[in-house]
């Protein structure tokens, strides 16, 4: 694998430290020839990707608080001065109250759910009128989804019913989209020890389980997620939009 993005610029959103998917995804797309804008959230993760930006192939680092309007038409605006077309956009982000994911489902507050949609959903489509502008020869964007959008995970609760949002927004987007040749797709990825997953009730015993059950008797590598996001970035993805890639090991496919 080489060179299948040269030429490129991508947006990658939702790096917080060098466990994020975004990270890996960040580094997949710096090999093969890249270039990168990363967005942050808040000045403390500001220096975090500074840090990790120098081994990568990085144009711009902008501010992006996904919930906040007048932060993606400064995106929009920060990303326009750098002056070449955008061909990729990676959306790897998401956001729940931890209190809705330990306490059972039916408990989940009003400004929970609210919160939960704006941030690991709604955000999709704002990025998508953010950016869509800016890929003028056509493009990619993706994001990153969770099988417990149509499945009961345990303590996924409101993040899996934002998910499912998600997904359907995807599709949505897809079709609105589509004519102006911008696909769009979702990554679900099995389940990964990222800083999202750090303190969640039960989470060692589901990295323990996956290599009992799936196809492929191991976990997900972040780099496997990675080329995924690749192939739907490059050229090599150009028939496919709308869909969600499972990259889990196969675990999605098992009832038992
Ligand atoms: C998260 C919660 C419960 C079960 C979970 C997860 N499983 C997996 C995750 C089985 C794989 C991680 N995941 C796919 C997510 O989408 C996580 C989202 C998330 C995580 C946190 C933790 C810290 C916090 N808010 C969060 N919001 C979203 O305060």
């Amino acid at each position: 694998m080489s060179n299948l993005l040269e030429g490129k610029f991508a947006l990658i959103l939702g790096i917080a430290n060098r466990w994020s998917l975004a990270y890996a995804i960040a580094q997949a797309f710096s090999r093969e020839g890249a270039t990168l804008a990363l967005t942050y959230l808040g000045e403390h993760q500001k220096e975090a990707i500074e840090d990790l930006s120098k081994d990568l192939n990085v144009a711009a680092i902008l501010p992006c608080d996904v919930t906040k309007d007048e932060e993606l038409v400064a995106l929009t605006e920060s990303l326009r001065a750098l002056d070449q077309p955008l061909d990729a956009v990676m959306h790897s982000l998401a956001f729940a109250n931890r209190e809705d994911l330990v306490r059972p489902f039916v408990e989940t507050s009003r400004g929970g759910f609210q919160l939960a949609q704006d941030v690991s959903a709604y955000s999709l489509v704002a990025v998508a009128r953010a950016t869509a502008p800016l890929m003028t020869a056509g493009g990619s964007l993706s994001t990153l989804t969770y099988l417990g959008s149509t499945r009961v995970m345990p303590n996924y609760n409101v993040m899996g019913v934002a998910k499912a949002s998600l997904e359907a927004a995807m599709r949505y987007l897809a079709s609105d989209l589509g004519p102006q040749k911008i696909r769009v797709n979702a990554i679900s990825a099995g389940p990964v020890k990222t800083t999202s997953a750090r303190g969640i009730k039960d989470f060692a015993s589901i990295l323990d389980t996956v290599p009992e059950r799936a196809p492929l008797r191991r976990n997900t590598d972040p780099a496997e997620v990675a080329d995924a996001a690749v192939f739907l970035a490059s050229d090599l993805g150009r028939g496919v939009t709308g869909n969600i890639l499972f990259v889990d090991a196969g675990m999605q496919v098992m009832a038992y």
